[in-house]
């Protein structure tokens, strides 16, 4: 088992991880690395892909749309836009050579991809330079024929002529070796299409018109002095979400630059990013959450081809920074927060809202009607020994 996962610098199953030195796996200099990509198959080629090219954008949009993450059911199947695929893989410091394909030479078909983007990630006192790793996808003709490990070893091998060492990843899939392992968890918004999609079942005794009424949500938001992030708001946003996220064991650190681009939308094609501030009278930024669109294709429905998933994306509040740490009045603030961003994703058309089981979504999940789901997503960091993040990836133990 693992074949060629048991040939890269990362931890095994059962490696002991207490009282360990946190850190690189395997040391290496650039000299080392190999100036040219590994030959490919004959008939195949590798290619940067340049998604500043509408039409080869277009050619990455297709391979994923048709190919990409499906549930185990295969009822849904990823359909990432064009917008979120730019807001996903041409964040700060991103570079073509990071977009790689592999083309068939004869029909020039794009058959596989994978992609990285530059992330400084802090690893309990430490910032790691990570390559995070996304989008790899291989046309379902071309599966089981070893070319994933090629891929992985082609941006492993970019990664370090840069000088980038290790490496972000997360995925559905059990690989050697979980820094941590998040669960989905869905909240309903439009019960009835989700129903008919087969993505919600009518509980046993229940009935259509039960479920709609439980789910329902007020048109306005409620917390006072929320409203749509602005550029102005990227410093204060940046501060808190720094003081915020210091409390977990992982996390992002955001420049401001950084900041501009994950979380204010873009001002042309179609919205990826949603964010919001609560400013309070003094204009200072108090609260902050934000939520990004990928729709699913829905796989064989008479009924719906889309539907329009809202995923929590990174939030911050004051009230999980008193001293000292103040959960009933944390978790108050966030109930009212997340049930403002329900309301708001609601009136955008998002049809449910997922998020995970990691930072204090503990605290919410349950008051506002998350249920869980079947998926989990396993978190990776690649040549980078670390002690596992129990219950959920940069969570600390004050919940
Ligand atoms: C996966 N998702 O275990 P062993 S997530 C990593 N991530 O190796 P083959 C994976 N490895 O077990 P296929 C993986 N899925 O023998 C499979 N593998 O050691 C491993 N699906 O290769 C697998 N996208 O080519 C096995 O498999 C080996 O033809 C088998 O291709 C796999 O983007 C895949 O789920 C996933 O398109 C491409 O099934 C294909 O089946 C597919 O025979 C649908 O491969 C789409 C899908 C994956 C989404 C994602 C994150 C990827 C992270 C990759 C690892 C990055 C490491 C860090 C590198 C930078 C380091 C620096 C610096
Ligand atoms: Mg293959």
């Amino acid at each position: 088992a693992y074949k060629f996962w048991q040939t890269q610098p990362v931890p095994r199953f059962g490696d002991e991880d207490k009282a360990i030195e946190e850190g690189p796996l395997r040391i290496q200099t650039v000299d080392e690395v190999d100036k040219e990509p590994q030959p490919l198959v004959a008939g195949f080629e590798w290619v940067k892909v340049d998604l500043c090219s509408e039409e080869e954008m277009k050619e990455v949009y297709e391979l994923l749309n048709g190919h990409y993450v499906e549930d185990d059911e295969a009822m849904f199947r990823f359909n990432y836009s064009p917008s979120i695929l730019r807001w996903a893989m041409m964040a700060p410091g991103w570079q073509k050579k990071y977009h790689i394909g592999v083309r068939a030479i004869q029909s020039r078909k794009l058959v596989a991809f994978i992609s990285a983007i530059p992330v400084r990630l802090r690893v309990r006192d430490k910032t790691v330079l990570c390559s995070e790793v996304n989008f790899l996808c291989i046309h379902k003709k071309l599966r089981g024929k070893r070319l994933a490990p090629v891929l992985i070893k082609e941006v492993t091998r970019v990664s370090n002529l840069d000088g980038v060492w290790q490496g972000l990843y997360t995925a559905g899939i059990v690989l050697p070796k979980p820094v941590s392992t998040c669960r989905y968890f869905h909240r309903s918004i439009n019960w009835q299409k989700l129903n008919d999609c087969g993505f919600s079942p009518l509980p046993p005794g229940s009935k259509p018109q039960y479920q709609i009424r439980k789910y329902a949500l007020p048109d306005n938001t409620s917390t006072r002095g929320l409203r749509e992030m602005k550029e102005k708001d990227i410093d204060g946003v940046v501060s808190l979400l720094k003081r915020y996220l210091a409390r977990f064991d992982m996390a992002p650190e955001f420049t401001p630059e950084e900041a501009h681009h994950w979380f204010i939308p873009k001002p042309d094609g179609e919205q990826a990013i949603w964010s919001y501030v609560v400013e309070d009278n003094d204009k200072k930024i108090t609260d902050f959450f934000s939520f990004f669109c990928v729709e699913s294709s829905v796989i064989n429905n008479s009924k719906h081809d889309i539907l329009r998933v809202a995923y929590l994306f990174y939030y911050a509040s004051e009230s999980g920074l008193a001293q000292p740490f103040d959960k009933p009045a944390l978790k108050t603030r966030l109930n009212s927060l997340i049930n403002d961003a329900l309301i708001l994703a609601k009136k955008a058309r998002f049809d449910v809202f997922n998020a995970l089981t990691l930072m204090d979504n503990a605290l919410f999940l349950e008051q506002q009607k998350f249920g869980a789901g079947d998926g989990q997503l396993h978190y990776y960091l690649f040549n980078y020994r670390m002690k596992h993040i129990a219950g959920g990836v940069n969570k600390k133990n004050q919940l």
